[in-house]
């Protein structure tokens, strides 16, 4: 299970922010609304060291609102800066200005054009692969100007964009860390996205998910894709969605791997509803 998935380039990439991190005034960390615990990388204190970090709980139009609010309020009861954001309708985006000024004890001098600043805030977005550091930054400029597309690892180099908010922010490429904490967290990453889906085996990550689905959300695949019910083997119910989609190889063998890729694109892409798959501790 998840064997391949620290790629090369991720350990220079982390070179190269440890270099740039000199520059900087502010981090965000930027978290995926569904899963906070495995999208927050454990490496990222140290390499921060004691610099003002603002966590970015995004993609909260997939996460279950309840749970996003039990989380920011978790994160402001340990006394850390959260918003939830997101970063492709721009939902939060002014708080987390307002945060990121605050946090490097500015205040905001001006509107666009108007700074009175003399040297901008240098803000870092840090995070995992995929979970929308490039569309944060983009949110933030109200234009595209950092590459972004549903994949992990689109952007490569560190790259700072300036926008005459007396903001200057520099987009990283997603990051992960050598080893996993539980098997949990390896799924939770792929389902959401994290981890690119050459490495982890579709069947295993949709069953994961559906096992999921009957505990938390009993019925929800049963409505969602008209079935009688939504209990039973995930191999069988995976069988039973080929079917439903007509995926079938020769000999009318069904193909549960493409079903299995269909759910999974169905579950990202939010088809499925809001689904936090980690829970706040409350
Ligand atoms: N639904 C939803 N999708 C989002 C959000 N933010 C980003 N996305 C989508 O997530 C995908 C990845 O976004 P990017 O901005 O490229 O992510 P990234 O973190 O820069 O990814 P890498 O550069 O590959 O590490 C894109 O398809 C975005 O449209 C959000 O808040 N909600
Ligand atoms: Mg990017």
């Amino acid at each position: 299970l998840g064997v391949h998935w620290y790629p090369g380039h991720m350990a220079k990439a982390k070179r190269i922010l440890r270099e740039q991190l000199k520059l900087v005034d502010v981090a965000v960390e930027v978290l995926d609304a569904r899963i906070p615990t495995s999208s927050q990388n454990p490496d990222l204190d140290l390499m921060l060291g004691g610099r003002p970090r603002i966590l970015v709980l995004n993609k909260a139009d997939l996460a279950e609102k309840e749970e996003t609010r039990a989380w920011l309020a978790y994160y402001r009861g340990e006394g850390k800066k959260a918003v939830a954001v997101d970063a492709v309708r721009r939902t939060g985006a002014n708080i987390l200005t307002r945060y990121l000024f605050q946090s490097a004890g500015r205040q905001k001098a001006g509107r666009i054009g108007h700074s009175l600043l003399s040297k901008s805030v240098r803000v870092m977005v840090v995070g995992i692969p995929n979970v929308g550091k490039s569309s944060l930054i983009n949110c933030l400029v109200r234009r595209t100007r950092a590459k972004t597309a549903a994949q992990p690892g689109v952007t490569r180099g560190p790259q700072w964009i300036r926008i005459e908010k007396g903001l200057e922010l520099l987009d990283t490429p997603g990051l992960l860390w050598p080893r996993f904490t539980s098997p949990e967290t390896g799924f939770h990453l792929a389902i959401t996205g994290a981890i690119s889906d050459r490495v982890y085996d579709w069947g295993e990550m949709a069953a994961y998910l559906i096992r999921y689905l009957q505990e938390y959300r009993e019925g929800l695949l049963a409505k969602q894709y008209g079935l009688e019910n939504d209990f039973g083997q995930e191999e069988e119910l995976l069988k039973v969605l080929a079917r439903k989609w007509g995926f079938l190889q020769t000999g009318g063998i069904t193909d549960t791997e493409k079903a299995a890729l269909r759910l999974l694109q169905d579950f990202r892409q939010g088809k499925l509803g809001r689904i936090t798959l980690e829970k706040a501790p409350r």
